[in-house]
C-alpha cells in the first residue's frame, strides 16, 4: 500500500523528471544552465519492511549499495541490494568505449600517473596502441576505506592481479582517481584496508619471482619471493614490503590496528601443481605492524625502487607463521574484533584464530598454533566466511556447492572436547560459490541481514547464451533462524568479491563541482590559452597542436563547426555547463575512435591526431534531449598541401 508520504515522493520525482526536458530546452535555446541542483527525496526502504522480502519494487530505493569486483573484466561495479540490479559500473583497469576512460587525458593521466619508470619504458616502447596504459586487469578484491572499525564512505579499494596494481576509487564521484603499480612484487591478489583506520591498505603479492626480476636466477625458483606490501590509502604510495615464505594468498587484518595477516600456499616453493601441493601444512603468516614500521624508521629495511623492504621470512621478528592444513584460501576477520576464519581450501577445515593471542607469541611465550582455538569440518572446499555479527559464521564450500552456517562459540567448544555440533545449516547454492559477503559483514556494523553468495557456474539456472555463461550471484536472507535463498543474479566475468554497505554511508555527489581535482590540469591548460571553460568556445593553435574549448548545454554544444589541418595534433575540451543532475552528455567523434563521459559541471578532454581529411561529424553519443540527435557539430580537416 502506497503511504501518503511515498506518494508524494513518488510525484516530486516524476515531475521533477519531465521537468528536467523542460528547462533543458529553455536552458538550450537561451543559452543559461538550468540552475535546478536538488535531488529527489526517495528514502531506502525501512529495515522493518525489507525483513525477509528481496523484492523492491519499481521506483523504491535499495538498501544497501553493493561494490563488486569483476575479475578479469577489471571494472568495479555497484548493485543495488536486495533488488541486486546493476546501478553503474567504474571502470579502472579496463578500457570503456561509454565513458571513454582509457581514451581521455583525464584518466590517461590516472592510469599512468603511478605506474614505474620501468613499464612506462615498455608500454611507450611497444604499446603504442594502448597510448602507454594497460588497458587488462583483474581485479578480485574491493573494500572500502575505514574509521574506527567501520566504513567512512571515502574510498573503495581494489588490486589488479594482471599488472601488479592496486587502485582507488572516490565514492564522492564514483571514479577511478589513483593507480600505483606496486614495484618488486607481482601478482597483487589479496587485498584490504585497515580496520582500525585507513591507514594501510595491504595488498599480497602472490606468485614468487627473483628481485629484482631483471633476468637472474630464472632457473632457480629457491631464489623467488613473494612479497607482502602496505599501501599509504592517503597518498596510494607503497609504505613498506615484507619478504615473505610460500605463496601470498588473501588477507585480513585485526580491528585493533597490530596485526594483518595473510593465508599461503605453496610452503614448498614449488613451480608445478604437484610440487604446490606436495605437503600437508601450509601457513598464515602474521604482520606485526609496529615492529615493521620500527624496522623502517629505524633504517633497517632495504631500499629496493625506492621502497623500504624488510626480510620477514622464518625467524624473523616482524613474522609469526601458524601452520594450517594445506593450501588455506580466504581468510575472514569477524565482527567480534577477536576471531579470525581461515578456509582451508584443501582441508575441509576453516581454523579460528584469537587475535588476543598473538601478543604472546610475538614475545615467544607459547606456540604459533596456540593462536588457533576451533578447527571445525565444514565440507569440502572451504573458500570464504562471512558474518552476521550474532555470533555465526558463513562459509562457502566450493566443491560441495553449499554455504555452511555455523555457531563460532560452539565450535571453540567442540575444539576444546565438549559433544556440541557447530553446523547449523547447509544451504545448496548454484553451483561452486567463491566468495561470500553479508551486509556490513565485514565491520563492526555487521547487521545480520543478506548474504550474497558469488558462484563461479550457473550452468543450467538461466537460458543458455552459448558457451561462455555468466556466473551465478545468489542472494540469501540470513535474518531469521534460517538461510532462505531469495533471488538468482546472473552476472558477467567474473566478481570474485563483493561488499555491501549502508547507503547513508556512501552518499555520492549529484553532479561534478567545477573544482573537482579530477580536471584540474585541464581546467590549467585552459587558463593558461586565457580561456574560461564555463562558456568556452574558441580554437587556440599552437604550432601543429590545436587545443578545441567548447560546452555543452542541452541540446547543443557551444561550437557547430571547427576546422583543422591534416596532421594537426587535436585535444578538444567540452565542459558540461548543464547543472542538472543525470543531465550526462557525450562527444563522439566519427571514425577517429574518439568517444567520452561528460556529466553535469564536468570537464572532459580527449586528444588526438586528425590525419585523415574530410567531415568527421562529432556528436553527444548520451541520449539527454529531444533533439539528441541534433546535438552535434562538424571538424573540417583540411588536407595536406601537395
Ligand atoms: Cu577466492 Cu581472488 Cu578472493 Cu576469487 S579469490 S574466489
Ligand atoms: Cu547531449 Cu545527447
Amino acid at each position: 500500500m502506497m503511504t501518503d508520504e511515498k506518494r508524494k515522493e513518488g510525484v516530486t520525482r516524476r515531475e521533477f523528471l519531465g521537468g528536467s526536458t523542460k528547462l533543458a530546452t529553455m536552458a538550450g535555446l537561451t543559452g543559461v544552465a538550468g540552475g535546478l541542483g536538488a535531488g529527489w527525496a526517495l528514502q531506502p526502504r525501512t529495515a522493518q519492511a525489507a525483513e525477509g522480502s528481496a523484492s523492491v519494487a519499481p521506483g523504491q530505493l535499495d538498501d544497501y549499495y553493493g561494490f563488486y569486483s569483476s575479475g578479469q573484466t577489471g571494472e568495479v561495479r555497484v548493485y543495488g541490494i536486495p533488488s541486486m540490479r546493476e546501478l553503474v559500473r567504474i571502470p579502472v583497469f579496463n578500457r570503456c568505449s561509454a565513458t571513454g576512460w582509457g581514451s581521455t587525458n583525464e584518466s590517461l593521466k590516472v592510469l599512468r600517473d603511478g605506474l614505474t619508470e620501468d613499464t612506462k619504458a615498455y608500454l611507450d616502447a611497444h604499446g603504442e596502441s594502448r597510448k602507454g596504459v594497460w588497458l587488462n586487469g583483474d581485479a578480485h578484491h574491493p573494500h572500502m576505506s575505514f574509521t574506527d572499525g567501520t566504513y567512512d564512505g571515502r574510498y573503495v579499494f581494489i588490486q589488479d592481479k594482471a599488472n601488479r596494481r592496486m587502485a582507488r576509487i572516490r565514492c564522492d564521484v564514483m571514479k577511478c582517481d589513483k593507480i600505483t603499480e606496486i614495484p618488486n612484487a607481482t601478482a597483487m591478489h589479496g587485498m584490504r584496508p585497515q580496520k582500525s583506520k585507513t591507514g594501510y591498505v595491504f595488498v599480497n603479492g602472490e606468485h614468487r619471482i627473483p628481485v629484482p626480476n631483471d633476468g637472474r636466477d630464472l632457473d632457480d625458483p629457491s631464489k623467488y619471493h613473494a612479497i607482502f606490501s602496505a599501501v599509504d590509502g592517503d597518498t596510494m604510495e607503497v609504505a613498506w614490503q615484507v619478504i615473505v615464505d610460500g605463496n601470498l594468498d588473501n588477507n585480513d587484518s585485526d580491528y585493533q590496528g597490530k596485526y594483518t595477516f595473510s593465508t599461503c600456499y605453496n610452503s614448498e616453493g614449488g613451480t608445478t601443481l604437484e610440487e604446490m601441493t606436495a605437503q600437508e601444512q601450509d601457513w598464515v603468516v602474521v604482520f606485526n605492524i609496529a615492529r615493521i614500521e620500527e624496522a623502517v624508521s629505524n633504517g633497517d629495511a632495504e631500499m629496493m625502487e625506492g621502497v623500504p623492504v624488510v626480510d620477514g621470512r622464518h625467524g624473523s621478528p616482524y613474522t609469526v607463521y601458524i601452520p594450517i592444513s594445506k593450501s588455506p584460501h580466504g581468510i575472514n576477520t569477524a565482527p567480534d574484533g577477536k576471531y579470525v576464519a581461515i578456509n582451508g581450501k584443501l582441508s575441509p577445515t576453516v581454523s579460528l584464530m584469537d587475535v588476543t593471542k598473538l601478543d604472546a607469541i610475538f614475545e615467544g611465550n607459547g606456540e604459533p598454533r596456540d593462536a588457533i582455538v576451533a578447527e571445525p569440518e565444514l565440507g569440502l572446499g572451504p573458500l570464504h566466511t562471512a558474518f552476521d555479527g550474532r555470533g555465526n559464521a558463513y562459509t562457502t564450500v566450493f566443491i560441495d556447492s553449499q554455504i555452511v552456517k555455523w555457531d563460532m562459540e560452539k565450535a571453540i567448544q567442540a575444539f576444546n572436547g565438549e559433544d556440541v555440533d557447530p553446523i547449523a545449516q547447509k544451504l545448496d547454492v548454484h553451483y561452486q560459490p567463491g566468495h561470500n559477503h553479508t551486509s556490513m559483514g565485514e565491520t563492526k556494523e555487521a547487521d545480520g541481514r543478506w548474504l550474497v553468495s558469488l558462484n563461479k557456474f550457473s550452468k543450467d539456472r538461466f537460458l543458455n547464451v552459448g558457451p561462455l555463461k555468466p556466473e551465478n550471484d545468489q542472494l540469501i536472507d540470513i535474518s531469521g533462524d534460517e538461510m532462505k535463498l531469495v533471488h538468482d543474479g546472473p552476472t558477467f566475468s567474473e566478481p570474485h568479491d563483493i561488499i555491501i554497505v549502508r547507503p547513508d554511508i556512501v552518499n555520492p555527489s549529484r553532479t561534478w563541482t567545477r573544482d573537482d581535482p579530477m580536471f584540474a590540469d585541464t581546467v590549467k591548460m585552459a587558463e593558461a590559452d586565457g580561456v574560461n571553460l564555463m562558456g568556452a568556445n574558441t580554437v587556440v593553435r599552437d604550432g601543429n597542436k590545436v587545443r578545441v574549448y567548447m560546452f555543452s548545454i542541452a541540446p547543443k554544444f557551444s561550437m557547430n563547426e571547427f576546422r583543422v589541418k591534416q596532421g594537426d595534433e587535436v585535444t578538444v575540451v567540452v565542459t558540461n555547463m548543464d547543472s542538472i543532475e543525470d543531465l550526462s552528455h557525450g562527444f563522439t567523434m566519427e571514425n577517429y575512435g574518439v568517444a567520452m563521459e561528460v556529466s553535469p559541471q564536468q570537464t572532459s578532454s580527449i586528444t588526438f591526431v586528425a590525419d585523415r581529411p574530410g567531415v568527421y561529424w562529432y556528436y553527444c553519443q548520451w541520449f539527454c534531449h529531444a533533439l539528441h540527435m541534433e546535438m552535434r557539430g562538424r571538424m573540417l580537416v583540411e588536407p595536406k598541401e601537395a
